[in-house]
């Protein structure tokens, strides 16, 4: 998979060099571009920005280096890219989205600062390429570059033979083998730490009873955590 990124803060991607995501990198699983939006400006402050018409508070991100910005990176790869959006303004992020997006072959994350990007770019992007609008929750950043960091690490993750353990994909919260329920709690050694046990039932052996317990509690979790997860799930 080829993955750019347009911000005009190319710095924010140090990170995605560490980990699992720069492990894939390292590995030639995953190229990544990271372009400064002002390579595409052409006035002496490198302009990215202007007033919002119709008045009001805040900058808009103007269209033109958007635009050549577009271009520039399609160019980058034989296929058609699928441009991620993020935004406050987008449809939730998901698993599910994350799965449909580790199975594309060009993914360009589009970095909106300010107040966002002049509208006629997004609808050029849905007219032109297959476009998602993502956010990540109901609070405001100051832009994508953040959503982008949690995005590509979801997608990458899901790509096949980027993570050593696939089998730790299967019972994680919001997978479909686990009913897209909250996961389960976890224990591991010593039996007793600071006075707390760990539940008699997961030193019991008895793979049945353990595999039923841990379903209860990952029931009880979504549902005092999460009840709209349970709401939405398919009649199983
Ligand atoms: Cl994806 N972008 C911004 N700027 N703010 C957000 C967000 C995204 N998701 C939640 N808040």
């Amino acid at each position: 998979m080829r993955i750019d990124v347009i911000s005009i803060f190319p710095d924010y991607f140090a990170p995605l060099s560490l980990s699992l995501v720069g492990k894939a990198i390292a590995r030639g699983v995953v190229e990544l571009g990271i372009h400064d939006l002002r390579r595409w400006t052409h006035d002496r402050h490198h302009t990215t920005d202007d007033t919002p018409y119709g008045g009001g508070a805040g900058m808009v991100m103007k269209p033109e280096p958007w635009g050549e910005a577009l271009d520039a990176v399609e160019a980058l790869s034989p296929s058609r890219p699928t441009i991620v959006i993020p935004t406050p303004a987008g449809e939730p992020f998901t698993q599910a989205r994350a799965y449909e997006l580790a199975a594309r072959d060009h993914l360009v994350f589009a970095c909106g600062r300010y107040e966002g990007i002049d509208q006629r770019v997004i609808d050029h992007c849905h007219d032109t390429y297959d476009t998602f609008e993502v956010s990540l929750g109901d609070y405001v950043l100051n832009g994508g570059e953040v959503a982008v960091l949690a995005i590509t690490e979801a997608v990458v993750r899901l790509i096949p033979g980027v993570i050593g353990n696939p089998e730790s994909l299967f019972e994680e919260s919001h997978s479909d083998d686990n009913d897209r329920l909250l996961e389960y709690p976890n224990y591991t050694k010593p039996p007793v730490w600071r006075g707390r046990a760990v539940p008699e039932m997961l030193l019991s052996g008895n793979h049945g009873a353990i595999a039923q317990w841990r379903r209860e509690r990952a029931l009880e979790r979504t549902r005092e955590r999460r009840p709209d997860l349970l709401a939405e799930r398919p009649p199983s």
